[in-house]
C-alpha cells in the first residue's frame, strides 16, 4: 500500500493545550507521525511518497473562505497583538450570543473554534495546507493510479473541523476535502467510516445534509466524551440527508466484543449503501492505554478491522486521524493497514 506522508507536518508543534486544569505539552505532537511512518517502513508496507500541490480551491468546496483567511493569517495578528506564542481563543459566542464577526484577533479566534485545546503556532498554516494535500494526493492516485488502497499521513489531523471552526487538533477537514474532491471528480456515492475513538463533528456537520456522502461514525458516547455536544445515535442527518449519517457512540470501557458488533453494523450499512469509494478516518485513541481516551482496543485488534473493511471490497483511502498512546501507534495504525493488505 501506498503511503502520502510530508515532513511539513513537524510545523505544528505547539508549546500547549489547556487539559484538565493545566497547560501541557500538547498530545497531539510531532512524533507520532514520526512513529506511524518509522512503522510503515519497518514493516515494508509500500513506497512512501510526498504531496502534490493542490491550492486552496479544493479546501474551499468544504471549508468557508473566510476561515481559510482568518487561519492564513491568524498566527501572524496573533504575534503582532501579544508577541511569538502560541494563539489560543478564551471564549465563544455561546447561548444567546451574537454570531457577529469581531475584528480583533482574539474575538475571532473565539469565533472560529470550539476549544481552548488547538494552538495555532507560526508553523500551523504551512502544516495544515500540507496535509490536505496529503489526503487530496491520495484521493488522486486511487482515482488516477487504480490502487485497492492508499494511506493519507494527515497530520494535523482533520475530523473535528467544520465549514467554519476549528477544535480538537483540527483545522481543515482532510477526510472531507478528500471526499468532497472525489464527489466533484465522478464518484457518485462516497462513504466515510470514521473509527477514531472521537466523534467526527465536523465531518458530520460538513455532510449532515447531503445524500451523496454516508457518514458512518463508531466513537465515545457524547454525554461521557469530548466534544460533547454531537454524535449521538438519533442524529441521522436532515433534508436530503436524512437516513445518511449514522452516529455508533459506545460508553466508557467499550472493548472488541461491542466494540466489533458494531463495527459490523456500521460495514453493513456502508455495503447497503452502495458507494464507489470508502474513505476511512483512521484513529487509533480506541487503544486500551491512550492516555485521553476510555476503550479497551488491543493491538491485535486493528489487524482485524483492517481485515473487516477490505470485506467492502472497495477503492479505500486511510486518512490518519487520532491515536495519542505514542509508543504503540505506529504498531496499531499499520496493524490496521496490514490487516487490510491481507485480506
Ligand atoms: N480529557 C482527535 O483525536 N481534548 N482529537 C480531549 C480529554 C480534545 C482529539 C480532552 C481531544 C481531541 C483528532
Ligand atoms: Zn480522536
Amino acid at each position: 500500500m501506498l503511503t502520502i506522508y510530508s515532513a511539513d507536518h513537524k510545523l505544528q508543534d505547539g508549546k500547549f493545550e489547556l487539559i484538565d486544569g493545566q497547560l501541557m505539552p500538547p498530545f497531539e505532537r510531532p512524533q507520532r507521525a514520526e512513529n506511524v511512518l518509522a512503522r510503515v517502513r519497518e514493516v515494508g508496507l509500500g513506497e512512501v511518497r510526498g504531496p502534490d500541490d493542490f491550492g486552496l480551491d479544493p479546501v474551499r468546496r468544504v471549508h468557508d473562505a473566510d476561515f481559510v483567511a482568518f487561519l492564513r493569517t491568524a498566527h501572524d495578528e496573533w504575534r503582532a497583538a501579544h508577541g511569538a506564542t502560541d494563539a489560543l481563543p478564551l471564549n465563544w459566542p455561546c447561548r444567546g450570543f451574537r454570531q457577529t464577526i469581531p475584528e480583533s484577533i482574539d474575538g475571532r479566534l473565539g469565533y472560529y473554534s470550539f476549544d481552548a485545546g488547538t494552538p495555532i503556532t507560526a508553523g500551523t498554516w504551512r502544516a495544515i495546507t500540507s496535509s490536505a494535500n496529503v489526503a487530496l494526493t491520495g484521493a488522486k492516485q486511487l482515482k488516477d493510479g487504480g490502487d485497492r488502497a492508499v494511506f493519507s499521513l494527515c497530520r494535523p489531523p482533520g475530523h473535528h473541523a467544520a465549514r467554519d471552526l476549528y477544535a480538537g487538533y483540527c483545522f481543515f477537514n482532510n477526510v472531507a476535502v478528500a471526499a468532497q474532491w472525489l464527489r466533484d471528480r465522478g464518484a457518485a456515492r462516497v462513504a466515510i467510516l470514521d473509527v477514531d475513538y472521537h466523534h467526527g463533528n465536523g465531518t458530520q456537520m460538513i455532510f449532515y445534509d447531503r445524500a451523496d456522502v454516508l457518514f458512518v461514525s463508531l466513537h465515545g458516547h457524547p454525554a461521557q466524551e469530548y466534544p460533547f455536544f454531537l454524535g449521538y445515535e438519533d442524529e441521522t442527518g436532515e433534508g436530503d440527508g436524512e437516513g445518511f449519517n449514522v452516529n455508533v457512540p459506545m460508553r466508557w470501557g467499550t472493548a472488541w466484543d461491542t466494540y466489533s458488533r458494531a463495527l459490523d453494523d456500521g460495514i453493513a450499512r456502508i455495503a447497503g449503501y452502495g458507494p464507489e469509494v470508502l474513505l476511512v478516518s483512521l484513529g487509533v485513541d480506541t487503544f486500551k492505554n491512550d492516555p485521553i481516551s476510555k476503550f479497551r482496543l488491543e493491538s491485535g485488534d486493528y489487524t482485524e478491522i483492517g481485515r473487516r473493511v477490505a470485506a467492502l471490497d472497495l477503492p479505500t483511502l486511510f486518512v490518519m486521524e487520532g491515536g495519542y498512546a505514542i509508543d504503540e501507534i505506529g504498531i496499531n495504525t499499520v496493524n490496521l493497514l496490514a490487516g487490510f493488505e491481507a485480506a
